[in-house]
């Protein structure tokens, strides 16, 4: 299946998922969620795949949440958007079927990670990053919201409870390298590099072990380290709706949109 956002190729028993969303850093519009959903379904239906690798189209991983695209959704429909219902029916669904589906997922960042962009990469079981271009910040911070996304379970999980908290609170951008010293990548791929290539040699090496190891292995890690983790998606929504319910989500977001810094008011 490919569709206009996302892209899908097949190499021997890999699946390539490429976010095309280009000239918009691939940030997250409905119809990529939905496309994206659709295409890890069709992934994990199919035993011929045995290793799902999602990169971004162009200079960007992805940039997040769509913000013109959520500007445009709260003139719509004003007030009456559920920041929790969008998180639950859209990113939180992708990532539990990321978690879910038995067969390993590398993401595989060539460029700007934020936002639910970097959430997604996180939630993926392994991430290879090239140190030209890669470059993950949350963002979240930055409009007034909450890590989202699996990002707020995954960023203490892999970087360290103060070391992740940091980073949610920072918005910090930081490199491939700097990613791989805390715990945030797997492996760089050095300046100069082919990460696509890099990429390839790593997926099919993942899709030559025994799909049984692969699944149940997969499993043992889920169920040791992350058995509540559908439960705290539920929490963050949670947040995020008490977060958003306030002026500064649209404080942020509208200096972003405005390039100027935000003024967020004292509670
Ligand atoms: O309802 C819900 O489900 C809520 C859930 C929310 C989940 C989220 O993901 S919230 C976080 C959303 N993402 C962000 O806040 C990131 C915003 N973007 C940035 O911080 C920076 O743009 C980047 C770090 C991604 C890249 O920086 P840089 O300097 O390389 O590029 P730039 O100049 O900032 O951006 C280039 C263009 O892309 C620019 O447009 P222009 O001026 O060329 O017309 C910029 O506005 C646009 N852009 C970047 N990110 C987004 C975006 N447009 C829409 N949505 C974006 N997320």
């Amino acid at each position: 299946m490919s569709s206009s956002t996302v892209r899908a190729a097949r190499n021997g028993s890999v699946l390539t998922l490429t976010l095309n969303r280009p000239e918009k850093l691939n940030a997250f519009s409905d119809d990529m969620t939905r496309d994206l959903l659709e295409a890890f379904a069709l992934a994990e239906a199919d035993a011929g795949v045995r290793a799902i690798v999602l990169q971004g189209e162009g200079r960007a991983f992805s940039a997040g949440q769509d913000l013109e695209a959520f500007v445009r959704m709260k003139a719509a429909g004003a007030a009456a958007v559920s920041v929790a219902e969008h998180l639950r029916h859209g990113y939180n669904a992708l990532v539990m079927r990321i978690r879910s589906i038995e067969k390993p997922v590398i993401a595989s960042i060539g460029g700007i990670a934020a936002g639910v962009g970097l959430s997604i990469a996180l939630c993926c079981d392994v991430r290879i990053a090239a140190a030209d271009g890669a470059s993950l910040t949350l963002g979240f911070s930055k409009i007034g919201l909450v890590p989202d996304g699996g990002a707020s379970f995954m960023l203490p999980l892999l970087a360290g409870f103060g070391r992740g908290l940091d980073l949610a609170w920072t918005s910090e951008r930081i490199g491939a390298d700097e990613a791989e010293r805390l715990g945030l990548v797997n492996r760089v791929v050095p300046r100069g590099g082919d990460l696509a290539a890099e990429t390839a040699r790593y997926a099919a090496q993942l899709a030559a072990i025994s799909p049984v190891a692969a699944a149940l292995t997969k499993r043992a890690f889920n169920e040791a380290m992350m058995p509540h983790f559908a439960a705290w998606l539920e929490r963050e929504a949670v947040l995020q709706e008490e977060a958003a319910a306030g002026p500064d989500l649209m404080e942020g977001v509208g200096a972003f949109l405005g390039k100027r810094e935000p003024a967020f008011a004292a509670r």
